[in-house]
């Protein structure tokens, strides 16, 4: 039996095989809500949180070694830089308190800032729906993955902010042009499906991307990627359950899935970035171990992830050149489109413009709330020195 079809088989079928699959990764994952997914699981998804729980035992593996001073005692220069190396090299983590070269810091705050943006801004196709959810259900896991959207954007906001940066002058550069968030939040979600197809195919591509990130150099990245690698699960799993439920509806229901996977394939696929010999950051991120597999390297894991996944929704990826390539063991597909993807990237997406302007309306309804909580926290430090 091929690979891809032995994991639907596992899949669809009641099996006790699947049951342990379920109860292994309820017990790994402990907060991803697992145990109560009855109707079907997602074939890959569970190597993925396996990777992540090794991550998370590395990272408390890493804290105990003794990394042979603290950096602090080392003296200048050229001992600094060689020390950076020696940690880096070590798989050890490199934390706030620690040297680092300028380039290191800078990359790091262009990245995690662009991830918290994308985040935050991502809040805002899938919130278009919140209102016309179809059922209580739906609603209230809708507004859960939302509201962990908001909390994955605090927690990378809050590692950027270890690098020397304001949250302020993040939103800014955000706010202004200067920096950039993920280009797929640049499309619409025109039907109930999209939320589906978002939470399958872009939490699926995001998964993908930011489970090799819980093993970033820099700790307090890392610590906030297994966090929310965990949560990214219960994200995937939603959209897969909603469009597995579209799937078996009626002829409508089956054909707005299948429609709103036609539309996010592509720019699902692109989410991964240029193509390697195109990406500017990649050899150094990846030298300094900030970013662990390529872009393209990372676009064929989700590839060969999401088509069997396809195969047990019984929906069809849009790629008439897709196809399980035995002797590799890769499946082939065909590439997105590079020039859309700068095209959106450079500010010329369907709904660019949009997203901008809600942030930066949303933002400023809520200078109120900030200036609110500044001015009780100058109260409480005027009482606490007066006490
Ligand atoms: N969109 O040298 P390259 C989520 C830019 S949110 C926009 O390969 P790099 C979710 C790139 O920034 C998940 N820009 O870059 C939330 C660079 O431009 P700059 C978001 C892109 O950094 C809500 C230039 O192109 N995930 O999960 O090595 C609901 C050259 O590229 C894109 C992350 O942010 C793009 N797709 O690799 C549901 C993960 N691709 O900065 C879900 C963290 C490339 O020089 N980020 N560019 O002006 C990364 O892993 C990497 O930054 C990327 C790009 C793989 C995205």
């Amino acid at each position: 039996m091929a690979a891809a079809h032995r994991v639907a088989a596992i899949a669809v079928s009641g099996s006790p095989g699947r049951r342990d699959v379920l109860q292994n990764l309820a017990a790994v994952t402990g907060c991803c809500n697992t145990g109560g997914m009855e109707r079907q699981e997602v074939p890959g998804a569970s190597g993925l949180l396996s990777e992540v729980a090794a991550a998370e035992a590395e990272l408390r593996a890493a804290a105990d070694r003794d990394r042979g001073g603290d950096g602090a005692g080392v003296a200048a220069g050229d001992e600094l830089a060689a020390y950076f190396d020696e940690v880096v090299g070590a798989d050890q983590k490199i934390e706030p308190r620690d040297w680092m070269p300028e380039a290191y810091r800078k990359g790091l705050v262009r990245q995690i800032a662009q991830h918290a943006h994308s985040e935050i801004i991502g809040m805002q196709p899938e919130g278009n729906w919140l209102s016309r959810a179809p059922s209580l259900a739906r609603k209230a896991i809708l507004l859960a993955k939302v509201q962990d959207e908001a909390g994955h954007g605090l927690y990378l906001y809050a590692a950027a902010e270890t690098l020397g940066v304001s949250r302020a002058e993040l939103f800014d550069k955000l706010l202004s042009g200067r920096q950039k968030y993920s280009s797929i939040f640049n499309y619409p979600t025109l039907t109930w499906a999209d939320v589906g197809a978002i939470g399958w195919l872009v939490d699926g591509a995001a998964i993908v991307n930011q489970v090799p990130l819980c093993r970033c150099s820099y700790g307090p990245y890392a610590r906030a990627m297994i966090r929310i690698c965990k949560e990214e699960s219960f994200h995937q799993r939603q959209g897969f359950d909603l469009l597995y439920t579209l799937a078996r509806g009626t002829d409508e229901q089956r054909a707005m899935a299948q429609d709103a996977v036609d539309r996010w394939w592509y720019p699902s696929l692109a989410m991964f970035g240029p193509p390697d010999a195109e990406s500017t950051h990649s050899t150094q991120s990846m030298a300094w171990k900030i970013k662990r597999f390529s872009n393209d390297e990372l676009r064929q894991k989700f590839v060969d992830m999401t088509a069997q996944q396809a195969e047990v929704l019984g929906l069809n990826l849009p790629d008439e050149a897709l196809g399980y390539d035995q002797p590799s063991g890769h499946w082939r597909y065909t590439q997105p489109d590079f020039g859309e993807l700068m095209r959106v990237i450079s500010g010329d997406g369907p709904c660019n413009r949009q997203r901008i302007e809600h942030r930066r309306r949303a933002h400023d309804d809520g200078a109120w709330v900030r200036d609110s909580a500044a001015a009780y926290a100058a109260k409480q430090r005027t009482r606490k020195a007066a006490a």
